[in-house]
């Protein structure tokens, strides 16, 4: 049984018999997916089929052409999974609020589950499309352990707070997952809809090489295997330097939601890695993701500087009219035209593969602070980067990870200086502390266009 901690009532109109549709949204596959599992025991109850319906946009916050492709072949592997287990996967171009209601009158739906993303995006689709139906609506959070509403009712301070409450939750919800049956109750399939040509998506016209991730649940799981037994117990202290691969790459996984995050943490925690390495791993994935999922969900300004804590923006205000050494364009900043050849090197990367290690992200994007105007446009330029050229941007880690580097959020106040003020700073010479930063230089060069 799916737990009652992790479901919400969308709407207070009582399921009634008949078919089940779980829009997948979030959670892209057909494996550990509370939500989906929770759809099919409704649909067993009810005797009746069960139903995937995904919605593609054409725009989803700025994402190229390089991430759709990641996403649709991760789809495509995963409606073949589910059709194996006479689930039909239906894939719907258009906006939500039009194709969803439509479906729904479709397949006769008696019920609508769908997961939980505290994206405001995706707050928006729901509330449109509950307008216009008149089926049960039920919400499932299955890329939360500990489901976001369940770890806490408020705007958490700091990974601090958080996580003794999480830990204190956890043992009841890190268990392992049933498997999905093979659906006794058979719609006949009207066609993924993943046969015929999608519309194109935004390219970014720059110099973006070759995919280097491979999508789909299969390849996530592989990831995983491999981090766990060759890297894992080297994690602490590699994790911090872009030289060498010392973390689990399983972002972009995780944020198409190939993986589940329960999952990752169940192997971890069950592997034979030594324990610190585990509790390292885990404080990032389980209480710095699930942070951030908090954050995103409880403060609606999360993408602009009205969600940067009071001290913050006191500080950030104070420092406003400093003088800025260097000043850069978006433009600049695109296409890596700053004079800092480390960031410059990091943001060539970025636009050639759709990845930035996590110690540079942090440099990248404190350094946008440094060289814009104003916080209000560095955020604007962060924010816009990060979505339109990582692979696992728009998700709430990214709209944290940026707030926590410009806006302090998350963080405490450190020695005031100028343009900061209070927020941490960062520097090329803290990196030649930590890493080799000609070397990582050279390594991003040949992406030069
Ligand atoms: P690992 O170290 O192997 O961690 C495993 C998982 O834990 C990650 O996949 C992620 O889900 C989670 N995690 C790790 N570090 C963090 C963190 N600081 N905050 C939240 N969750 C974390 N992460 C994204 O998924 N998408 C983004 O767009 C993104 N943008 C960022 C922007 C900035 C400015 C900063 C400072 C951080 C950003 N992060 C983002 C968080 C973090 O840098 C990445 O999740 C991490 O580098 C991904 O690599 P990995 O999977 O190998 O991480
Ligand atoms: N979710 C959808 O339901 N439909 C989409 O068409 C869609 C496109 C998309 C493109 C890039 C990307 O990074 C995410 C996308 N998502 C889409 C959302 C994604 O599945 C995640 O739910 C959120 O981005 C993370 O919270």
């Amino acid at each position: 049984m799916v737990q009652s901690a992790r479901i919400s009532s969308l709407n207070a109109i009582p399921a009634r018999p008949g078919p089940v549709v779980y829009w997948m949204s979030r959670d892209q596959r057909a494996r550990d997916n509370w939500a989906l599992l929770y759809a099919q025991e409704k649909a067993v109850e009810f005797r009746a089929p069960l139903h995937v319906v995904f919605c593609l946009v054409p725009e989803f916050l700025g994402a190229l052409d390089r991430q759709y492709r990641f996403m649709l072949h991760g789809l495509r592997q995963t409606a073949a999974d589910l059709s194996g287990l006479h689930i039909p996967f239906r894939l719907e171009e258009g906006e939500p609020r039009e194709r969803i209601p439509a479906f729904l009158d479709r397949v006769g739906a008696g019920m609508l589950v769908t997961d939980f993303d505290p994206l405001k995006i995706k707050r928006a689709w729901k509330q449109q499309v509950l307008e216009s139906i008149t089926v049960c609506a039920r919400e499932v959070d299955t890329h939360n352990i500990v489901p976001c509403r369940a770890a806490s009712d408020k705007q958490e301070w700091a990974a601090y707070t958080i996580r003794k409450k999480i830990t204190l939750k956890l043992p009841d919800f890190l268990e392992p997952f049933p498997s999905l049956i093979d659906h006794p109750f058979p719609a006949d399939p009207a066609g993924a809809g993943l046969e015929r040509p999608l519309k194109a998506h935004p390219d970014s016209g720059m110099n973006t090489g070759g995919d280097i991730v491979v999508p789909g649940e299969a390849a996530a799981r592989a990831c995983l295997d491999t981090f766990i037994t060759e890297r894992l117990d080297g994690y602490p202290e590699n994790r911090n330097n872009p030289l060498i691969d010392g973390t689990s790459n399983l972002s972009p996984y995780l944020h198409f939601g190939q993986i589940a995050p329960q999952r990752v943490a169940w192997e971890v925690q069950q592997s034979r890695a030594n324990p610190a390495a585990k509790e390292a791993f885990l404080e990032e994935l389980i209480v710095r993701r699930e942070l951030a999922d908090n954050y995103c969900w409880y403060n609606r300004e999360y993408d602009t500087v009205n969600g940067f804590p009071d001290w913050a923006r006191a500080t950030l205000a104070d420092h406003r009219h400093d003088q800025r050494e260097y000043i850069y364009s978006p433009e600049q900043f695109e296409r890596a035209q700053t004079h800092d050849a480390l960031w410059n090197a990091a943001q060539t990367g970025l636009t050639a593969t759709g990845t930035m290690h996590g110690y540079l992200r942090m440099y990248w994007a404190k350094k946008i602070l440094e060289w814009t105007p104003s916080p209000e446009e560095a955020l604007a330029i962060a924010i816009s980067l990060n979505d339109r050229y990582q692979l696992d941007g728009r998700d709430p880690n990214g709209y944290t990870g940026v707030a926590w580097s410009i806006g302090g959020v998350h963080d405490r106040a450190w020695p005031e200086r100028s343009v900061f003020g209070k927020i941490r700073f960062m520097n090329a010479s803290g990196c030649r502390r930590k890493f080799d930063v000609d070397g990582y230089i050279d390594s991003k060069m040949n992406y030069r266009g």
